[in-house]
């Protein structure tokens, strides 16, 4: 089941200028910075509130490492905005299987991983009314508290 809106992923040109935006406008602060080499970006999170599932919805600001990367190359035809939206569930693995079963392109044969020790995978846009969609698993408590922020 999918359960939350885990986060909105924001793609920016200028991380640190994007984080103060959020923080003087709306008063959201960093929660967690991390450079994920995998899907080229270096990112922020900013918890906007929990949810009744147990998780949390989460603003995810995306600078990309290279140009040739998924945000790198959206940010050069779109310009800065809203990148993906990602759902939450407690089974990536299960609704990624169910998604494929109804036709969905998914972009990975397994999950792989995402902010904070979370399990991610993505469903092409052009098979979701063009947007970009990220499925999640959050990591178990004591993962997340184990992976050092920097
Ligand atoms: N939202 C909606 N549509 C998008 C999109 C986005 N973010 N990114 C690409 N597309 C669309 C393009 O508009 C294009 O459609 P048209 O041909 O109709 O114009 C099509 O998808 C192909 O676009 P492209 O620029 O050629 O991009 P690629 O095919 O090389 O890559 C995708 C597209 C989805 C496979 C790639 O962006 C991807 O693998 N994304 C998943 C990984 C990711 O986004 N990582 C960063 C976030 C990490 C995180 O959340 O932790
Ligand atoms: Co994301």
């Amino acid at each position: 089941m999918l359960s939350r809106i885990d986060h909105i992923g924001i793609a920016c040109h200028d991380l640190d200028a994007t984080v103060e935006f959020y923080r003087s406008t709306y008063g959201f602060e960093v929660h967690h910075r991390e450079v994920n080499e995998e899907q080229g970006v270096r990112e922020a999170m900013l918890r906007v509130n929990g949810t009744d599932d147990g998780g949390a919805t989460w603003l995810q600001l995306l600078q990309p490492l290279r140009e040739d990367s998924p945000v790198g190359k959206w940010l050069a035809r779109h310009g800065e905005g809203v990148h993906h939206i990602a759902f939450g569930t407690d089974d990536v693995d299960a609704e990624a299987d169910a998604v494929r079963g109804r036709g969905v392109r998914v972009l990975y044969d397994a999950p792989r991983r995402g902010s904070m020790g979370s399990r991610i995978t993505f469903l092409h846009p052009q098979d979701c009314h063009g947007v970009l969609t990220e499925i999640v698993t959050a990591a178990a408590p004591d993962a997340a508290r184990g992976h050092s922020a920097h």
